[in-house]
């Protein structure tokens, strides 16, 4: 999983979601990277980003993880009505990797289709696992060497 913040207390904000996380039942957080300052990719006009990965050990599906990560993030006040797809937040929780599986459903894609172009996700990761491979796309470290 992704961890991303540029609005209000970002440290505090990711890791109180982590910890919200972790209480729910069928949820383990098993390790988090350390939390990095990232200059905003995208839509670049807005403040700087906190981020990290994070890995989690899980007895939900999918499609039931990825429910949980929305109602965590507009626990910590993030909103999604009139907010531009790629503005700030004040809470990101982007389901990256699901073991080995590939999904394409709409709302739900893994690997997250921008994973092996992202910096700010790729180098979290490979702190957590450099040999982690991305399907469809290789190992994380190897990712990583070619955006260099
Ligand atoms: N998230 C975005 C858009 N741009 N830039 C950085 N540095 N970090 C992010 O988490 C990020 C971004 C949309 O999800
Ligand atoms: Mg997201
Ligand atoms: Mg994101």
């Amino acid at each position: 999983m992704a961890l991303g913040a540029n609005l209000g207390d970002r440290e505090r904000t990711i890791r109180n979601g982590l910890d919200a996380l972790a209480e729910e039942a069928g949820v383990r957080v098993v390790a988090v990277s350390t939390l990095r300052e990232t200059d905003p990719v995208g839509f670049i006009d807005q403040p700087r980003f906190l981020n990290g990965a994070a890995e989690l050990e899980t007895t939900l599906p999918p499609q039931e993880l990825l429910a949980l990560l929305l109602a965590v993030e507009r626990r910590f006040g993030r909103d999604r009505e009139g907010a531009a797809p790629q503005g700030p937040r004040t809470l990101d929780l982007d389901l990256l990797l699901y073991e080995s599986l590939e999904i394409d459903e709409p709302g739900l894609r893994i690997p997250h289709p921008r994973l092996h172009e992202r910096r700010f996700v790729l180098e979290p990761l490979a702190e957590l696992d450099p040999s982690l491979e991305v399907p469809g796309k290789g190992e994380v470290q190897a990712l990583l060497a070619e955006l260099h």
